[in-house]
């Protein structure tokens, strides 16, 4: 018989969560709601006693064909003749658990790691709880904390192990704000969970079948982000750039996007400025309280940590949930992740918050991002030298949107941008672009306008971002009125402005300075 996965509940008894209710009533308002598959997980009560609430929960759950399942104790599901256990590494071992319930049993196993869950599949487990994705107070000495990174890093080992058609759902910390992203990026290219294994956002929630009710809805539904792409073949080419480009440009202008910037003290005039020079209309709120409202008005939001503290970072997290859920292209600017221990954990709280469509930043950034970046100690926010060749810093860029499965731009003299399958290296800019203050952080709000506008096409909108910015750096620079990075502002502003003129009325000469490269591995 073939099992759902897909609404995965596990039941908890301690007072933190289950309060004064009934248990059993509980689930049978969850499996009304939709949950798949139950699993009794009760560490305190006496043999008798699980025996006869594992017989009450299966009265419930086999009335709506539901699987139950029993943590850890075999002797219990057999007593009770329900479906099957679930085992954690420290329990019996698989083979026994096996050899005790018979073949047509369903029996899960925990992995936390590659290793574990290999292990388990090629054993003959039905399915693996994979985890812990996110730090939960439900369940004590949980292990490490593997994010969606580590999902996909188990789930692509599995599919190609001895047993790649064994069934996942990840559990640890998911809810109705998480359950579509982590399905989404934990995906691994030939490998997906089934399901998603969840405690507290059902038996603790105040109403248990609405809660079960949209989770089902949740994971049958992709994010509001996961737009399908549609990217051109041979965007390095300057004709298919010339084709390409302006159109993203003349969408920018039509929709005159709200672009929702939460970002440092330094920039945000400077910021504005950008915003309203290549067609869009900025909006600088650090209030996460706001962003539900501004979310809904359509535009982007750029997550910038320049001047990140404790307090900042919550507001982030409102709006970063508040524009994934309803699909608002958000860019994350990483500002000096690597300089400070409070950073660092900023980066990884923000990961761990939300879906980013884009992650900008230069080198030391993105590898603190992608956990590559070791001991190097960042000094401040400024780019620093290159420690790595071009190949090297595309490989770490197309990994981590690969991990992230998003679009990673990483800046510098060439800089490279990759949605994972193409990466492309843009050799476009100027010196004066890194003697002036705030360069970076104006190309990732430009760049979260430009989402907007091509939200099918997220790469080529990124690029039409980096090449309007780069190009119009190139221009100002030329110009005879321009003697160094004090004159070079004003001047670059107006060739921002001059250049989306110029494109909309028809003319993309500009384009012909675009240095666009493919990288290939
Ligand atoms: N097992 P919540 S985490 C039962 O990592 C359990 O193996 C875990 O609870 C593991 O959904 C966990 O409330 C608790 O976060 C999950």
């Amino acid at each position: 018989m073939a099992v759902d996965y897909s609404v995965y509940l596990v039941t908890d008894n301690t007072p933190a969560i289950l309060r004064s209710r009934d248990l059993v009533a509980i689930v049978k308002a969850a499996v009304e709601g939709g949950v798949t598959i139950v699993q009794l997980r009760d560490k305190t009560s006496d043999t008798g006693d699980l025996i006869r609430i594992a017989k009450q929960l299966h009265e419930v759950t086999k009335a709506r064909n539901v699987p139950l399942l029993i943590n850890d104790r075999v002797d219990v599901a057999l007593a009770a003749g329900v479906e099957g256990v679930h085992i954690g590494q420290d329990d019996i071992d698989l083979a026994s658990a096996r050899r005790l319930l018979g073949p047509d049993a369903i029996i899960g196993v925990t992995a936390n790691s590659i290793q574990e869950a290999v292990t388990a599949a090629e054993g003959g487990a039905d399915y693996l709880g994979l985890g812990t994705v996110f730090s939960t107070s439900t369940k004590e000495n949980t292990k490490s904390i593997v994010g969606t990174a580590g999902l996909r890093e188990m789930l692509s080992a599995l599919s190609t192990c001895a047993a790649p058609s064994v069934s996942t759902v990840c559990i640890g910390g998911i809810n109705a704000s998480n359950t579509q992203r982590v399905l989404y990026q934990s995906a691994a290219p030939s490998k997906q969970l089934d399901g998603v294994a969840v405690v507290s956002a059902i038996i603790g929630a105040d109403d248990p079948f609405k809660a079960a009710q949209e989770l089902k809805r949740l994971v049958e539904t992709p994010p509001a982000f996961a737009v399908e792409q549609k990217t051109p073949v041979g965007l390095e080419k300057p004709d298919v750039i010339r084709m390409e480009i302006p159109p993203v440009l003349k969408a920018l202008a039509d929709l005159t996007p709200l672009c929702h910037n939460m970002t440092n003290m330094v920039v945000q005039n400077f910021a504005a400025n950008v915003a309203l020079c290549i067609g869009a209309s900025p909006i600088m709120s650090n209030n996460g309280s706001e962003a539900p409202d501004l979310a809904r008005l359509a535009g982007a939001l750029v997550v910038n940590m320049g001047t990140v503290t404790d307090e900042g970072l919550k507001n982030y997290l409102s709006a970063l949930r508040a524009y994934n859920s309803v699909g608002g292209p958000v860019v994350f600017d990483p500002v000096g992740a690597g300089a400070t221990t409070q950073r660092r954990t900023a980066v990884r709280t923000l990961l761990a918050g939300g879906y980013f469509d884009l992650i900008k930043g230069n080198e030391n950034e993105i590898r603190t991002v992608a956990g590559t970046a070791g001991d190097i100690q960042q000094r401040g926010v400024d780019s620093g030298a290159s420690a790595m060749g071009l190949r090297e810093r595309a490989a770490l860029v197309r990994d981590l949107a690969r991990r992230e499965r998003n679009l990673v731009l990483m800046t510098g003299a060439t800089d490279v941008l990759s949605d994972g399958e193409l990466t492309l290296a843009i050799g476009n800019g100027h010196e004066y672009l890194g003697a002036i203050t705030g360069s970076g952080c104006t190309l990732g709000t430009t760049v979260a306008a430009f989402l907007v506008a091509g939200k099918e096409q997220k790469i080529v909108a990124a690029l039409a971002g980096v090449l309007l910015f780069e190009i119009a750096a190139e221009r100002a620079a030329k110009r005879e009125d321009v003697r160094g990075p004090g004159t070079f502002v004003p001047a670059f502003l107006d060739e921002l402005y001059a250049i989306r003129k110029e494109t909309l009325e028809g003319n993309p000469t500009w384009l012909e300075a675009a240095k666009v490269a493919t990288v290939t591995f």
